[in-house]
């Protein structure tokens, strides 16, 4: 996985992926979804290639990038810079549509209505709350700068292995795995997603007990700082590497401004959907999706719990049974009889 975060690092088209990225996230702030699905598309291509696109025609001739965004590429390669994106992102709105959507918690239609009411700033939040300011969103206000600071894989390691540690404590036949962006080799993460799992479980309510001791137990210890969804199958909140394990982990003082708040999210998964949870917590969003579609094409349904064959469809194609199980536990199985090529969670980012 190590080398596979290096080569991804070392994409040649990194820099180009990093300006139409940009152009995407604004495209996804005005909820222009056909342009953002387009770039998105676009980048997926790109970071596939081998070798660096230069211009237009070369671009144009790869699958899902179309004449205007291949423009794009060639413009980009060209001048560093991107005017469509220098014109979006210069108008003072869009800048403050930017910071408050990167508030934990608030969406559009809150980073709309916040900007209608004049506010501008982060500052201007603190000052004078908004009255429909709810307490996640108060809580990701004042953790802006922590949450939206990406987490080095070596946090999040070590954050799971306090986390490991715990459950073993607990429960020495609980098995915990790091999925999301971290499973797939990123050289850092969001936020930290942790599948929690135990052989012979049929059921996600036989790991609740377990789960709500442990959150306790983190608690107590400081590692866990907030909740902000609970039941079910799953947690999130926030938590920390509290100093001591810092200095344990990275052997060296732990740094003043520590420690930073970070998202981490628990997701309980009995042994009997273990490959199907797996598939859908590593990710990324955008393979899940094709996997998705892929099953119903040939008459299957992929969800988190599991492939399911002969779903029963009423009219309007509209979902009658959840059909029958054909393979929950065993992730390469899933592939198999979807007939996809195996790939590794570091080939997955689309
Ligand atoms: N997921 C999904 N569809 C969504 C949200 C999530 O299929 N709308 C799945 C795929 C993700 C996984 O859940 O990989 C974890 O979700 P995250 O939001 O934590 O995303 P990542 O871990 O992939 O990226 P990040 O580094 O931003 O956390
Ligand atoms: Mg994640
Ligand atoms: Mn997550």
């Amino acid at each position: 996985l190590a080398s596979k975060s290096a080569s991804q690092d070392a994409n040649p088209n990194a820099p180009t992926i990093q300006v139409l990225q940009q152009l995407c996230d604004y495209y996804t702030r005005v909820n222009d979804h056909w342009r953002t699905t387009a770039y998105r598309k676009a980048i997926a291509t790109l970071r596939r290639q081998p070798t660096k696109i230069r211009t237009e025609d070369e671009a144009f001739l790869l699958p899902n990038i179309g004449r205007r965004i291949a423009a794009k590429i060639e413009e980009i390669v060209s001048t560093s810079a991107l005017r469509r994106l220098t014109y979006a992102t210069s108008d003072p709105l869009d800048r403050s549509l930017a910071l408050f959507l990167g508030i934990y918690g608030v969406g559009p239609p809150t980073a709309h209505r916040w900007l209608a009411q004049g506010h501008r700033t982060l500052s201007d939040l603190l000052a004078s709350p908004p009255p429909d300011m709810t307490p996640h969103q108060r809580l990701g206000l004042h953790h802006h700068a922590d949450l939206n600071t990406r987490i080095p894989r070596a946090e999040a390691a070590a954050i799971a292995a306090l986390v490991r540690a715990e459950a073993a404590a607990l429960d020495p036949a609980a098995e915990l795995l790091l999925g999301g962006s971290y499973r797939r080799g990123a050289p850092s993460s969001g936020d930290i997603d942790l599948i929690v799992t135990r052989r012979g479980t049929a059921s996600a309510d036989e790991l609740v007990p377990l789960l709500e001791d442990l959150v306790r137990a983190l608690e107590r210890k400081g590692v866990l700082v907030a909740t902000l969804a609970e039941g079910g199958s799953k947690w999130h909140g926030c938590c920390v590497l509290p100093d001591e394990e810092y200095v344990a982990a990275f052997g060296r003082e732990a740094p003043r401004e520590r420690p930073v708040w970070r998202r981490i999210d628990f997701l309980l998964v009995p042994e009997a959907e273990y490959g199907a949870a797996l598939i859908y917590f590593t990710g990324n969003d955008i393979f899940n999706r094709s996997l998705r579609l892929l099953a119903s094409k040939k008459g299957m349904r992929l969800n988190q719990r599991g492939l399911y064959r002969e779903v029963m469809r009423g009219r309007n194609r509209v979902k009658v049974t959840e059909g029958e199980l054909v393979e929950g536990r065993d992730e390469r199985r899933i592939f198999e009889i979807l007939g996809v090529k195996w790939r590794e969670p570091g080939e997955r980012w689309c």
